[in-house]
C-alpha cells in the first residue's frame, strides 16, 4: 500500500483554533468569547478589504465610521464605498467603540476622535463642534442635559435648545417612569454631571437624524454609559413631519438606544432597532414616523425576521420595520412584554444575558411558545390592516403580505418550496374554483417540528373582517392535514412558516451578521403541499429541491494565492483558512495534477463554530520546497448527514 507524506504542518491544525473551546456539558456559561458582529452593509470595497484580510476588524469599523462623516475621502482611499445608512450610526459607531483598543497609534486616535462628544474640539473634519464655535450654558433639567452652540453651522437657538431638553425630559419620562426601562447609565462627571447629555449639532447636512454612542470600552462590564446627538433645526428633513415631530421621533428612538446601553451595548443589532422604533410610537404616538418602515416587515416574510439590513437578501430598513414584530407581541400580551425582553437581553452581572431571539423565547415561554407566536405574526399579517391597531388608519402603510403562490382549486394541486431559512414564511392563496363554496383540504410535508415547522390556515371572509386563523397539527416528521370550507370566504391562505430558534456557534465564530453572532441551524428547508376539493388530499410528497446536508464550510480561502518561498521574508508563506460551522471530521490534503502530495489535516475530528488557520510555507513533509505549479487544497467535511467538499489553489513560484 502506498504511504502517504504528511505535511509539515499537519500536526499545528488542531492547535492553531482561533477561538477560545467553549465548556461542554449540557448548561454552556453564557460567557461571550467574541465580540458582536459588525453590523453589515451591502457589499463594497471596504467590506471586501475586510474579506479578503487587507483590514482587520477593527480597522474596517473605523473607516465604516470614517464614511459616515468623511465619506469622499474614505472613497479616495478605498474606492466604491457605499454612503452609511444615516439611521445605522449608533451601531456604525457601536462597533467602532468595541474595537477601539484593538487599534494602535494614530488608527486609536482616529477612533477616539471619531467616538468624541461633539464639545471635544475636534480638529478641521466635521465631526462635531469647531473648535472656534461659542458655547452655550447646558440646558439642564432634571436627568438631562443639553449642549449647544450659538455660531458656526451647527448653532442652535435657545429655544431649540429649550425644545430638546424639554423632548428628551418627556421622552426619559414615558420610556424609563411609565414603561419601566432601565435608566440610561450614569456617565460620571462626562458634559458636568452624571445627567444624560444631549449634544446639538448639525448632522442633517451628514444625512442624519440623531444618535447615541457609547465611549471606547473594553467589555466587560458591558452595560455602558451613552452620549446622544441630535440635530440643531431639522431644515433639511422637514416635510410632511415638522422639525419638532422629527426631533420627537428620533428623541424616542435614540434614547431608548442609550435605554438598551445599560442592559447590553453588546446586543444584536436588529432587536435593538426593532424595539427603538418600536418605542417611537409608544411616546408620540401621532408622529407615525414608524408606520413609513412596516412595509418592510410585512411584506417580506420570505426574508428572516432577525436579518440585519443588506445581508440575507434584507434591505436595508429591515430590522426597522421588525418594529411590527415587536408590535404584533405587544397587542398579544402587553407592552410590558418588550420590557421584559429587555430583562433578559441584560448582561449585567447575574442578569440573564440572552442573545436577541433567545430572550424572546424567553419571555414567550419557552422554544414552542415562540414558534406558535411566530407562526401566528405571519398569519395575522395576511391581513394585517385587520390586525393591527393602527392598520386601517389612514395613511395606510401596511403593505400587503405577498402570496408566492396562488391556486384556483380544481383538480389536485401541489407545490413546493426550497430554501425557507429560519424566522421566514411561504403563503400559498387557494381560492374556490367558482361560487360553489365547499369544502376542501390542504396537507403538507415539511421538515422535522425540530426544526421549527408550523403550517397555518387563514380564511378571508367574502364581507372583509377579521380573518379565521387555525393551525394544521403537524406529526413529529412534519406531516399534517386539515380540511377547511370556502364557505363565506374570499380567500384561504396556507402559511408555511420556519419559525427555528436553533443557532449554532452563538458568539464563537470571528464574524457573522447573524444573532448572537452565530449560524442559524435550520436554514435552506423545503416543504411542500398539495389540496383539492372534498375531504382528502392527495399526498403532497418529498419536498423538491432540499440542499445537502453537510457540514456547513465558508470563507475557506489561501492569503496570498501565490507564494514564492525563497526565504526573502516576501511570499514565503500562505495561510489557509476555513470557517467550520457545525462538527465534521475534517480532511484537508495538497494535491497536483491529480496526484496527492500530502494532508494537511486527517480525518480530524473538529469542533463546528471555529475559524481553523493553516500555514503553509511551501516544504514537503520531508521539509523540502516542493516544485513550481499550482497546487489544490481540497477539503473534506464528513458530518451525521452528509459531507462537504470544497477546493481551492495555491500557486508555488520558485
Ligand atoms: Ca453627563
Ligand atoms: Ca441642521
Ligand atoms: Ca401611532
Ligand atoms: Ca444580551
Amino acid at each position: 500500500m502506498r504511504k502517504f507524506a504528511i505535511l509539515t504542518m499537519a500536526a499545528l491544525l488542531a492547535l492553531s483554533l482561533t477561538s477560545i473551546v467553549a465548556p461542554a456539558g449540557a448548561t454552556p456559561a453564557k460567557t461571550r468569547t467574541s465580540l458582536p458582529g459588525l453590523v453589515a452593509v451591502e457589499p463594497d470595497a471596504l467590506s471586501e478589504a475586510l474579506d479578503e484580510g487587507r483590514l482587520t476588524q477593527a480597522e474596517y469599523a473605523l473607516e465604516r465610521a470614517r464614511s459616515v462623516f468623511e465619506l469622499g475621502e474614505v472613497r479616495d482611499e478605498f474606492g466604491a464605498v457605499q454612503r452609511p445608512e444615516p439611521r445605522s450610526v449608533t451601531w456604525i459607531l457601536r462597533d467602532l467603540a468595541l474595537r477601539t483598543y484593538s487599534l494602535d497609534g494614530a488608527e486609536r486616535e482616529a477612533a477616539k476622535d471619531i467616538l468624541a462628544r461633539p464639545d471635544g474640539g475636534i480638529d478641521s473634519d466635521g465631526i462635531g463642534w469647531n473648535t472656534s464655535a461659542t458655547k452655550a450654558s447646558p440646558e439642564c433639567g432634571v436627568h438631562v442635559c443639553v449642549h449647544y452652540v450659538t455660531d458656526t453651522s451647527d448653532q442652535a437657538t435657545t429655544a431649540w435648545a429649550k425644545t430638546t431638553l424639554a423632548t428628551f425630559e418627556d421622552v426619559w419620562a414615558t420610556e424609563v417612569g411609565v414603561l419601566g426601562f432601565r435608566a440610561p447609565k450614569a456617565d460620571g462627571t462626562k458634559g458636568g454631571d452624571a445627567r444624560l447629555d444631549v449634544y446639538i449639532d448639525d448632522l442633517d447636512v451628514d444625512s442624519l437624524y440623531g444618535y447615541c454612542s457609547v465611549a471606547p470600552f473594553s467589555p466587560p462590564p458591558w452595560d455602558q454609559p451613552a452620549y446622544c446627538s441630535v440635530d440643531n433645526d431639522y431644515a433639511r428633513f422637514v416635510g410632511p413631519n415638522t422639525a419638532v415631530e422629527i426631533l420627537q421621533a428620533t428623541a424616542a428612538h435614540e434614547f431608548f438606544h442609550a435605554v438598551q446601553f445599560a442592559y447590553d451595548a453588546g446586543e444584536d443589532a436588529w432587536v435593538g432597532e426593532a424595539t427603538a422604533t418600536w418605542m417611537e410610537d409608544q411616546v408620540y404616538d401621532s408622529v407615525n414616523d414608524n408606520r413609513g418602515y412596516a412595509a418592510n416587515s410585512i411584506s417580506q416574510p420570505q426574508i428572516s425576521a432577525d436579518s440585519w439590513g443588506g445581508t440575507n437578501g434584507a434591505p436595508q430598513m429591515f430590522p426597522y420595520g421588525q418594529w411590527v414584530w415587536m408590535e404584533y407581541l405587544a397587542q398579544v400580551h402587553g407592552a410590558d412584554l418588550i420590557r421584559r425582553l429587555w430583562e433578559r437581553l441584560d448582561a449585567i452581572s447575574g442578569a440573564p444575558d440572552d442573545y436577541s431571539v433567545e430572550g424572546l423565547a424567553n419571555v414567550l415561554g419557552g422554544s414552542a411558545a415562540f414558534s406558535a407566536s411566530f407562526a401566528d405574526f405571519a398569519a395575522v399579517n395576511v391581513d394585517a390592516r385587520s390586525f393591527y391597531a393602527e392598520g386601517s388608519e389612514a395613511p395606510y402603510f401596511y403593505a400587503p403580505s405577498p402570496r408566492q403562490a396562488r391556486h384556483t382549486l380544481g383538480p389536485d394541486v401541489t407545490g413546493s418550496f426550497a430554501g425557507v431559512d429560519h424566522l421566514s414564511s411561504r403563503l400559498v392563496s387557494f381560492t374556490p374554483p367558482d361560487a360553489a363554496a365547499g369544502q376542501f383540504t390542504v396537507a403538507v410535508n415539511m421538515s422535522d417540528t425540530t426544526r421549527g415547522s408550523r403550517a397555518t390556515l387563514v380564511s378571508l371572509p367574502s364581507g372583509g373582517g377579521a380573518p379565521a386563523i387555525r393551525t394544521i397539527d403537524l406529526d413529529a416528521s412534519g406531516y399534517g392535514q386539515a380540511t377547511a370550507t370556502f364557505s363565506g370566504m374570499s380567500e384561504v391562505v396556507l402559511v408555511l412558516t420556519n419559525s427555528s430558534t436553533r443557532y449554532s456557534s452563538c458568539t464563537k465564530l470571528a464574524q457573522t451578521t447573524r444573532t448572537c453572532n452565530g449560524s442559524p441551524a435550520d436554514e435552506d428547508q423545503a416543504y411542500s403541499y398539495s389540496a383539492a376539493v372534498g375531504t382528502t388530499a392527495i399526498d403532497p410528497g418529498q419536498p423538491t429541491g432540499e440542499t445537502p446536508v453537510g457540514p456547513r464550510v465558508e470563507n475557506f480561502k489561501a492569503a496570498p494565492e501565490v507564494i514564492t518561498p525563497n526565504g526573502d521574508g516576501r511570499k514565503d508563506k500562505t495561510k489557509i483558512v476555513f470557517d467550520l460551522l457545525d462538527d465534521a471530521n475534517v480532511t484537508l490534503s495538497l494535491v497536483r495534477n491529480g496526484s496527492l502530495v500530502g494532508y494537511f489535516a486527517r480525518d480530524e475530528a473538529l469542533a463546528g463554530g471555529y475559524r481553523y488557520p493553516i500555514v503553509w510555507d511551501g516544504r514537503n513533509a520531508g521539509g523540502r520546497l516542493v516544485k513550481s505549479g499550482t497546487y489544490t487544497v481540497k477539503l473534506k467535511a464528513v458530518g451525521p448527514t452528509g459531507t462537504t467538499s470544497r477546493k481551492i489553489s495555491v500557486t508555488v513560484r520558485r
